[in-house]
């Protein structure tokens, strides 16, 4: 356990094999999956593939924050909602509280494994803020941009953890994440906040321009399914999309330190009334 205090410190990330077995992949694998038979009604689909539909668009994500909400890929819409592919690779992801909503993402986010690592990072008060099944589905799973998780869900001082377990072999080919080792040692290039302009379409901003960053710096971390990839929320990473003909599922969720830590007002994603549910008590 010293290594991975160590190496979060160093390198901004830690690969941690065999997190899962593979009956406990198997559960996870199988709930994602049940998200895809149980897909919302065209009508609430179509408004991820419409850009003059900005402002429903922000709010269904802000909305999503305490509920399980469906993601889909645009390559998976027509115009009006319906599928052009089999329902089973439409979504990109599900979330953002599946680790609250949902028995057996509750059961994997709330383990003694996730605890005892929370506890070795010295966290006092941790709290799981959010969660996400991601798909990435073979041809058109998109790709997720160069960023930093503390860009959207910013604590003051930055005390942000991801999570991110592979349910699938995650190789170049079908998506995996790319790092760049120690990049969490220059503080957050920017933030995702709520936009304070009550007139404007988009409800949600960027308060500055992406940071440019040196393709060179970012190695792919290639891993077995069953690998959890811890993340300091300053680390810069992206995923490519998936060109392959395999799917990458994987199952991500963020804890931030609630002790002596202020969670921002205007990160995208807000609390619940009772506050983020802590990791140790639950
Ligand atoms: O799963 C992926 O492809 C990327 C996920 C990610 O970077 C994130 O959720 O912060």
């Amino acid at each position: 356990m010293k290594d991975v205090v160590n190496q979060l410190e160093n390198d901004g990330f830690v690969v941690l094999e065999d997190f899962l077995k593979p009956e406990e992949i198997d559960e996870l694998r199988g709930a994602g999956e049940e998200f895809t038979t149980n897909l919302p009604p065209e009508k609430d689909r179509k408004i991820f593939n419409t850009v003059d539909q900005q402002q429903s668009k922000d709010r269904y994500f802000i909305d999503s924050a305490n509920k399980i909400c469906y993601f889909f890929e645009s390559e998976a819409l027509e115009d009006n909602g319906s599928l052009k592919v089999h329902p089973r690779v439409s979504l990109n992801k599900v979330g953002h509280a599946l680790h609250w909503l949902h028995p057996v993402f509750k059961k994997y986010t709330f383990s003694e494994k996730v605890k005892e690592i929370a506890f070795q990072l010295e966290l006092i008060e941790p709290a799981v803020c959010q969660s996400m099944y991601i798909y990435k589905n073979p041809g058109i799973g998109s790709e997720v941009v160069t960023h930093q998780d503390a860009s959207y869900l910013y604590t003051d001082p930055v005390k942000l953890i991801g999570f991110w377990i592979a349910l699938e072999d995650a190789t170049r080919d079908n998506g995996c994440l790319w790092i760049a080792s120690s990049s969490h040692k220059s503080g957050v290039h920017r933030r995702y906040v709520r936009n304070r302009d009550p007139l404007a379409e988009e409800l949600l901003v960027y308060d500055r321009p992406a940071a440019y960053y040196q393709e060179s710096s970012f190695r792919p971390i290639e891993v077995r399914k069953g690998t959890c990839i811890l993340l300091h929320g300053q680390v810069v990473h992206f995923s490519k999309d998936n060109k392959s003909d395999r799917s990458r599922h994987a199952y991500t969720f963020h804890i931030v330190e609630t002790h002596h830590v202020n969670y921002s007002r205007n990160n995208w994603l807000q609390p619940p009334k009772e506050g983020f549910p802590l990791l140790y008590t639950n």
